[in-house]
């Protein structure tokens, strides 16, 4: 019982220890709202997955200390039989985690992702190798940066020419194959202005290897406010 104890206070320090280090926030700059989604979903299953690794760890540690060898070994030790309750509580315990995560965050994330089908922006991207084509169909214009409003639900249109690509902002955290004769679709409502120059996260990167010049695959994004952006296209037609 004592035995079992201290691997019991070794489980519940490692959580503990884990669970403040898992309050470091690690995550880069977060520019949308489906950025604030994606985020919290992902610290959710950190802290869920921090017991689990937690018990893990405790009885490998447990079992290295309490079953190590002192001195050469003389004989095999005794066959075991039964496993006692630890592996149905573990497999209860891990399952029943597996299919909560499938609801929240999986399913309900999803839900709040896409509960919006309407756009007040459509900007169309379709990659080539190896580079971004960006349309805004609305204003019959085709630049080589994507320049959003800050507060307005965007809808991206992706296709590809070629081969392979993915279209993926990391400050919006989205993500989503470009792929050839194939529109897909994703929605970003941008709440943060700045720009690459800011953070090297505002920007389209693809994420699909692609070939020699994949890394290269990559357009600026730049989110200003309401009348920067009228502005912005102001410019762009009387060019
Ligand atoms: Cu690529």
């Amino acid at each position: 019982m004592r035995r079992h104890l201290a691997a019991a206070l070794l489980w519940a320090a490692l959580t503990a220890a884990g669970l403040w280090a898992a309050r470091v926030d690690l995550l880069p700059l977060a520019a949308a709202r489906e950025a604030a989604i994606i985020d919290e979903a992902f610290r959710l299953l950190l802290r869920l997955s921090v017991p689990v690794f937690a018990f893990v760890l405790a009885v490998l540690i447990y079992s290295l200390v309490r079953f190590r060898v002192r001195g050469e070994p003389r004989e095999e030790g005794p066959p075991l039989f039964g496993r006692g309750i630890v592996p149905w509580v573990w497999l209860g315990v891990t399952s029943a985690l597996a299919v909560y995560v499938i609801f929240n965050p999986g399913l309900r994330g999803l839900a709040e992702l896409r509960a919006n089908p309407t756009a007040d922006l459509v900007v169309q991207v379709e990659g080539s190798r190896w580079q971004w084509k960006i349309s805004y169909p609305q204003y019959d214009m085709t630049v080589r940066e994507v320049v959003l409003p800050v507060g307005r639900r965007v809808r991206f249109d992706v296709t590809a020419t070629d081969v392979l690509h993915s279209f993926w902002i990391p400050a919006f955290r989205v993500k989503i194959d470009a792929v050839p004769g194939m529109t897909t679709r994703v929605f970003v409502t941008p709440t943060v202005a700045g720009s690459y120059e800011d953070s090297y996260h505002l920007r389209l990167q693809c994420a699909e290897l692609c070939g020699l010049g994949h890394n290269l695959m990559a357009s600026p994004v730049r989110v200003v406010d309401a009348g920067g952006f009228e502005a912005w296209v102001a410019r762009g037609k009387s060019r």
